[in-house]
């Protein structure tokens, strides 16, 4: 990315200087409570607002941890209770930033990385009243004009900007829709109460399904007559670091490609049974266009992938073949209908690929399938339910296994650290999560848990990922209008996308030496897109992680 895109003087990046790594938002009561060390002590105290000793034991010696090369110790709390603001001291002096121990505490981090999906939205103003100091004039709502026929005008307006740019793709969309119903899916008490601040709050519908609803309707504008669905929906290039308001490109729509159609098939039957319980006719909308885009794919068997055209340098979202996107189509068809012709589509699809059913997007999406498959299917092939159950818990264990294996409680190998490597600890969580309703027995929670942890400044960055939320949180991250808005705190609730060990832009090239260890390999700092930027799907899977933690620690 090039240096003049930005307009403000870059920030100074600030080194976390202390040795002891907190949840920096705080713990449950009655959850497991982990605090990482990485500097040699033997005793931990922790103390609260005015000094006093609430609890104290014997830190245990982790040793040298792989991914961050620290030699780490772990200070376990979880026996303390009581509810209040405390820090941690080790017998050595050196201490944490402020924590606390309360029923609510992860409610604001949940409020904010939903809310976060309001500040993105497009083709809308947002207004004073919901967005306060963040708010803007529409953008984006001037008409598009189709890439490969300049002769077709039409409106895509609305949805969410995808991540740091404005542009706007189908994938990346259905992909953070999933993971949001599925949230709401097993949730949905964590939804009912939630109260967002945003122009639907109002109706009778949960806030967050307000907000989901908002990006399906764009995705229904990007559905062809036809049912083909466009790819995209960007300017030819990414726009300088420019209020939303102020990109006035060209907005075009790119060629249909089968993944996008297979995924907006998918998104939309299963959205099509979370929305009957609200609004049956806006149900009933979304499985008809469901069917025809499943038909669209019936009558289109060819993989038909996409490449950015020459001219156009925004994002690619491509991939290599679309059949995990055909079998989480017919599988949610399948769920939502009980019609067999897309269950035979997807046994069929079953024995002719190998899919990881644990996979959870973007990229690679038959675990969203399989999730549907497992928690909604009416008459399901008890063998392939038993085994995609089977496929989660296993993939729990290994990922378990790893976990064990991170000093910072990370279920993460090393080839893990890569662009966006904070969506791999949020899918990771995920897969604890769902292992645990499958099996009900418990195994997994303290496992998830530890990946909010990580997230919120157990890591070796010191860092808590998420705007806004801890002392020591992300501030600059490559999220266009959280730098033209000339506002110094951003926008809360936006998860950055973390350490990525082949740093793979300019800035991030310079600041990172080859040598770093992989989870060090970070900086908050606006330029770096490759460590820094956010999207809307390094947010879902934290919203379904925190709406877990909400329900399951609740008193
Ligand atoms: O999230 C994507 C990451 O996995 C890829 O390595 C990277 C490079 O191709 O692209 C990321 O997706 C970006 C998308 O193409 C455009 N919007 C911003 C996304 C996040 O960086
Ligand atoms: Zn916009």
């Amino acid at each position: 990315m090039d240096k003049t895109y930005f307009t403000r003087k870059m920030p100074q990046l600030r080194a976390f200087d202390k040795d002891v790594f907190v949840n920096q938002t705080g713990y449950h009561k009655n959850r497991r409570k982990i605090a990482v060390i990485k500097s040699e002590c033997t005793q931990f105290y922790v103390k609260d607002e005015c000094g006093d000793i609430k609890y104290k034991s014997e830190v245990s010696h982790f040793g040298i941890d792989t991914d961050s090369q620290d030699d780490v110790y772990i200070a376990d709390f979880s026996l303390l209770c009581c509810e209040g603001t405390f820090y941690i001291e080790t017998d050595t002096k050196k201490r944490s930033v402020k924590f606390e121990i309360s029923d609510s505490c992860c409610d604001k981090v949940f409020d904010d990385v939903c809310k976060a999906f309001y500040f993105l939205r497009c083709g809308t103003e947002l207004k004073a009243e919901h967005a306060g100091k963040y708010s803007h004039p529409v953008c984006h709502c001037a008409s598009a004009v189709e890439w490969s026929d300049r002769d077709i005008m039409l409106d895509v307006s609305g949805g969410w900007h995808d991540a740091g740019d404005y542009g706007r793709y189908v994938t990346a969309g259905a992909c953070a829709l999933a993971h949001i119903l599925f949230a709401y899916r097993l949730f949905p008490e964590a939804f009912k109460s939630q109260k967002l601040n945003i122009p639907e709050s109002n109706n009778s519908m949960p806030d967050m399904l307000c907000e989901c609803r908002y990006e399906l309707d764009w995705l229904l504008k990007m559905q062809k007559s036809d049912g083909g669905v466009y790819h995209k929906a960007t300017t030819s290039h990414h726009a300088p670091f420019i209020m939303p308001q102020d990109d006035l490109g060209q907005m075009y729509v790119f060629d249909v490609s089968s993944m996008a159609t297979a995924d907006f098939a998918a998104i939309c039957a299963l959205a099509s049974r979370i929305y009957a319980e609200y609004d049956k006719k806006y149900s009933q909308k979304l499985l008809r266009a469901s069917v025809k885009s499943y038909q669209w794919l019936e009558q289109n068997p060819d993989f038909i992938g996409f490449e950015n055209p020459k001219g156009c340098n925004t994002g690619c979202y491509g991939e290599r073949d679309d059949f995990d996107n055909r079998f989480w189509a017919a599988s949610e068809l399948f769920c939502t209908t009980g019609d067999e012709k897309y269950h035979t589509d997807m046994k069929n699809s079953l024995q002719q690929h190998s899919f990881p059913v644990f996979a959870l997007g973007y990229g690679c999406t038959s675990g969203l399938g399989a999730f549907s498959y497992i928690f909604d299917a009416k008459n399901p092939d008890i063998d392939i339910l038993q085994s995609f159950r089977k496929e989660f818990v296993v993939a729990a264990e290994r990922f378990a296994a790893l976990a064990d294996k991170c000093g910072y409680g990370a279920a993460m190998e090393t080839r893990d650290w890569c662009w966006g490597s904070n969506m791999n600890i949020g899918k990771r969580a995920m897969i604890f999560i769902i292992a645990d309703k499958i099996e009900n027995k418990n195994r997994f929670s303290d496992y998830a848990c530890a990946q909010l942890d990580f997230l919120l400044g157990v890591n070796a960055t010191g860092y808590s990922f998420v705007t806004q939320n801890g002392e020591f949180s992300s501030n600059y991250p490559h999220l266009r209008p959280a730098h033209a808005d000339g506002i110094d705190e951003c926008i809360p609730g936006m998860v950055c996308g973390g350490p990525n060990r082949f740093p793979a832009d300019p800035d991030a090239k310079l600041l990172i030496r080859p040598s770093t260890p992989p989870m060090k390999c970070y900086a908050d700092d606006v330029g770096c897109y490759s460590l820094n930027e956010i999207t809307i799907y390094w947010n879902s899977p934290v919203v379904f992680l925190c709406a877990y933690i909400k329900e399951k620690y609740k008193n």
